[in-house]
């Protein structure tokens, strides 16, 4: 992680002035910017009621300011530059200067003012996902409010009723502002702090590209066959670690603003969906899961309680773990092609032979790639290549992470013993299992024919 608690108490007093800045102007509050993808610290409330604030993942919280006892935030609508991993950036549309946009952060009972302004080429709205409003906020264009045509600043006023989980997205030409990386979190924090109390609290989107090799820009009408999956607009190897100390109640919550179902799956840990879009989920009705699918459009929040270790988080679509790719590949598992190769290579030199074991030599090799694509898999651990790209990240979990301390510390050392191990050994000559013979009752196959069961 590339922030440090010294770097987020002058952060917060940063905030602190700007709020102070702002709060002798009239009109619409200062928008801040935010360009960098690293995940920034929580950002403690400074004005208004207390909670306990999220870490969102490779992004930040957006600051407020009050006024009247109304708590204003300002969104810009705008095209940003995104970089999804060290070697690729996009060229997106979003808010406040990144995709996903900034989470907005409140409290049950809040009066919330939302300015926002339109730098797009085209018109937009933002609806807000689950949260109950009058329906002339609902933010659907041309249904409850006329588009925020560019250059245009609208004004949504309401107060939120019930604590959750929400997202924000435009509900004007929505097909391509998704495609292009509109949508952002809107967390309501519950009245008294200590309910559904957690150590830890992180949020993150799921969302999904279609940029061609060596292009930018998504393509904005692919359905389905997406070649970038990220955890808020990052993929492995740029998503940073989920960070917590040994025995914390930790508290994922994940949102869903892609065009398919993810699966989302937590090595060495059971947890509980306590949370969905709708609300909170009473105790009675959770049970435990080591996986959760995420459907288009929904949220799950999920706890657990953290054990010592490097665990991996991931969607379990093992296409969702690789970057972009042609998904046209061949399988070529056992078919030789040293001596094929070799004709072709005299045709086209840079011809290489893979995968006649699987691909994951494939990992290991520098192959000449476009610029701005990253290879299909990568990332390094301490035992070799990951193998891994897409959305995937680290859990790590250690007994001595200092509490509120998010910063990564680094691989995880295992306990003499507990690794698993290279056998040296003799090898035992292999024995096959007798089939126990089949009774002739058991190949009685009725055959369809007629009506007469019906
Ligand atoms: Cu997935």
């Amino acid at each position: 992680m590339t922030t440090r608690r010294d770097f987020l108490r002058n952060a917060g007093a940063t905030a602190l002035a700007a709020g102070l800045a702002s709060r002798a102007q009239a009109g619409i509050p200062e928008a801040m910017i935010q360009d960098k993808p690293g995940t920034q610290g929580p950002r403690h409330p400074v004005d208004g009621p207390s909670y306990h604030p999220v870490v969102t993942l490779n992004g930040w919280t957006l600051p407020y300011r009050m006024k009247d006892g109304v708590k204003e935030f300002h969104l810009v609508a705008e095209p940003v530059v995104r970089e999804l991993a060290p070697g690729m950036t996009a060229h997106m549309w979003g808010y406040n200067g990144q995709s996903p946009g900034p989470t907005l952060e409140c409290v049950e009972g809040d009066r919330v003012r939302i300015f926002v302004t339109n730098k797009l080429p085209e018109h937009t709205t933002i609806h807000w996902h689950g949260i109950r409003l009058p329906s002339g906020m609902d933010g659907v264009g041309g249904l409850s409010q006329p588009q925020i045509k560019p250059g245009q600043t609208y004004v949504y006023e309401f107060t939120l009723k019930r604590s959750g989980t929400f997202m924000y997205h435009p509900h004007a030409d929505e097909m391509v502002q998704m495609a292009m990386g509109m949508m952002g979190f809107f967390v309501v924090h519950p009245k008294n702090p200590d309910f559904m109390r957690v150590d830890r609290d992180f949020v993150f989107l799921l969302s999904a590209y279609d940029i061609e090799p060596g292009s930018y820009t998504p393509k904005v009408s692919t359905m389905t066959d997406f070649n970038l999956w990220t955890f808020n607009s990052r993929v492995f190897p740029g998503i940073d670690p989920l960070v917590a100390r040994s025995g914390e109640r930790v508290r994922i919550r994940v949102g869903n603003l892609t065009m398919t179902n993810h699966p989302i799956h937590l090595h060495g840990h059971d947890f509980e969906v306590t949370g969905t879009d709708g609300g909170w989920v009473p105790r009675s009705a959770r049970w435990p899961e080591v996986t959760t699918d995420v459907a288009v459009g929904q949220m799950r929040a999920v706890e657990f309680t953290a054990e010592a270790g490097d665990w991996a988080f991931h969607c379990h679509k093992s296409h969702h773990t690789m970057n972009a790719m042609g998904h046209g590949l061949p399988t070529m598992i056992g078919v030789r092609q040293d001596d094929i190769a070799e004709k072709i290579r005299k045709l086209t030199p840079d011809f290489m032979g893979m995968g006649s074991a699987g691909m994951a030599d494939m990992a290991e090799m520098d192959m000449p790639l476009p610029d701005n694509t990253l290879p299909m898999m990568s990332g390094q651990g301490p035992f070799g290549p990951l193998e891994m790209g897409g959305m995937f990240t680290v859990l790590k979990v250690r007994d001595n992470q200092p509490l509120g301390d998010y910063r990564d510390p680094g691989w995880y050392t295992h306990p003499e013993g507990t690794v698993a191990r290279l056998y040296t050994g003799e090898e035992p000559a292999t024995v096959r299992a007798d089939a126990p013979p089949v009774a002739a009752s058991d190949l009685r196959v009725r055959k369809p024919g007629g009506h007469m069961d019906h």
